[in-house]
C-alpha cells in the first residue's frame, strides 16, 4: 500500500509531503540479487529471427486486405486509430508510418518546448484517452506533448485489429474505375519501406508492395520531403486541379477549418490533419494540437459511414 513520507530538499522548496508506491512484489524480488544466481532463461539467434519474421509476414499476409489504411502516424492519425480502433474492433486498419518513430510533429510542443497547447474542446479527447493536463479556461495544457503522444500510441498499440507499419512509406495510391464512370475510387495503397522508397534513384527492381481496403485516410501533413502525399498525388493523377497551398499562420482560422473540412476529397480517400491546408489553402496553427486531435475523430467518422451502410 502506499506509503507517504516526509522529504526535506535542500533548495529554497518548503518541506513536502510525497507519496511513494511500491513496486510489485515480482520486481522487488529481483531487486537486491544480481550477484546471486541470476542469469537470463536461455535463447537460440534463430529464436528471436523467427519470433519477429514469423509475426511480421502474417501480418503482412494478413493486412493486404485491410478495410481501412491509416496513411501518417502523427497526433491526426494516430486519434483516428484510435477512435476507430475503440468504435469498431471488427475492422482491420492499417497504420502505415514512413518514420521508424511514429507521431509526426507531437512529440514537442512548438519550437523545442515540451509542453503541448489544446484548445478547448479539444480537452474531451484528453478525458477520452486519460492525458492529465492544466485547464488555463479556453485551452489546456499537457506538460509535455510526448505524454499526449505516446498515451495515444499506447492505446493504438494494444488494439488487436490494429497494425502499425512503421518505417513504410505509401508511395501510390491504387485506384479502381469509380462506379459511375465519373472517375476514380481510391483502393488501398501502395508500400515500400521507407529506406528502400529513399533510393528509387540510385537502385533498381525494387518494386513495391501493396495492400488493398475500401477506406484510406491521409494524414501526411503539410508539404515538405514527406508530406501532403496523397493530395500531391491526387493532383499528379488530374484527380485534382491544383493545391490551395497552406496559407501562414492564424491560431484563430486555421483549427475551425482544418475540422471542418476534413472529409472524403475523392472517393475512398479522407483527407485530415494539415495534410487538408494544402488543398483548400488553410492557415496554419503552429503549435496548437485541438485541431489535429478532433480532425483524426472526424476522419474515423467519414471513413464509418462506409461501414455503416
Ligand atoms: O512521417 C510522417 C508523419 O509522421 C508521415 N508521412 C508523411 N508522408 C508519408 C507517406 N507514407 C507514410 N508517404 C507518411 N507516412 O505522416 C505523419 C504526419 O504527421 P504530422 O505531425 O506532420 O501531421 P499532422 O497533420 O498529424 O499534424 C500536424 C501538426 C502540425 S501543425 C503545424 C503548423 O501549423 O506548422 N505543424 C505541425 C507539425
Amino acid at each position: 500500500s502506499p506509503v507517504t513520507i516526509q522529504k526535506t530538499f535542500t533548495s529554497n522548496h518548503d518541506a513536502v509531503n510525497v507519496t511513494t508506491k511500491p513496486l510489485g512484489d515480482e520486481v522487488k524480488a529481483l531487486m537486491g540479487h544480481w550477484e546471486d544466481d541470476f542469469t537470463f532463461s536461455p535463447i537460440r539467434e534463430s529464436q528471436v529471427s523467427r519470433a519477429m519474421t514469423r509475426r511480421y509476414f502474417a501480418d503482412l499476409d494478413a493486412y493486404a486486405e485491410s478495410d481501412i489504411v491509416i496513411v501518417g502516424a502523427g497526433s491526426c492519425g494516430l486519434s483516428a486509430a484510435y477512435t476507430l480502433g475503440k468504435l469498431r474492433p471488427d475492422l482491420r486498419i492499417a497504420l502505415v508510418e514512413a518514420g521508424v518513430a511514429p507521431g509526426g510533429g507531437a512529440w514537442l510542443g512548438g519550437q523545442l518546448f515540451s509542453a503541448m497547447v489544446m484548445r478547448k474542446p479539444a480537452d474531451v479527447f484528453l478525458r477520452e484517452v486519460g492525458v492529465p493536463y492544466d485547464d488555463e479556461g479556453d485551452f489546456v495544457v499537457v506538460k509535455h506533448a510526448s505524454l499526449f503522444t505516446s498515451t495515444v500510441l499506447s492505446h493504438v498499440l494494444r488494439f488487436p485489429n490494429i497494425k502499425l507499419f512503421n518505417a513504410t512509406a505509401v508511395e501510390d495510391l491504387i485506384t479502381r474505375p469509380s462506379a459511375d464512370d465519373s472517375g476514380i475510387r481510391i483502393a488501398g495503397v501502395v508500400t515500400n519501406w521507407t529506406l528502400v522508397s529513399l533510393h528509387h534513384d540510385d537502385q533498381s527492381c525494387m518494386d513495391p508492395n501493396t495492400i488493398n481496403a475500401p477506406v484510406v485516410i491521409s494524414t501526411t501533413g503539410h508539404d515538405g520531403p514527406m508530406g501532403a502525399f496523397s493530395v500531391k498525388r491526387l493532383v499528379s493523377m488530374q484527380r485534382l486541379e491544383k493545391l490551395g497551398g497552406m496559407r501562414g499562420l492564424d491560431m484563430q482560422l486555421a483549427e475551425d477549418a482544418i475540422v471542418k473540412n476534413t472529409r472524403e476529397i475523392v472517393p475512398g480517400l479522407i483527407v485530415g490533419g494539415m495534410e487538408l491546408s494544402e488543398v483548400d489553402g488553410a492557415n496554419r496553427m503552429g503549435p496548437t494540437f485541438g485541431a489535429m486531435a478532433l480532425s483524426g475523430v472526424k476522419a474515423a467518422e467519414e471513413a464509418l459511414k462506409v461501414f455503416d451502410l
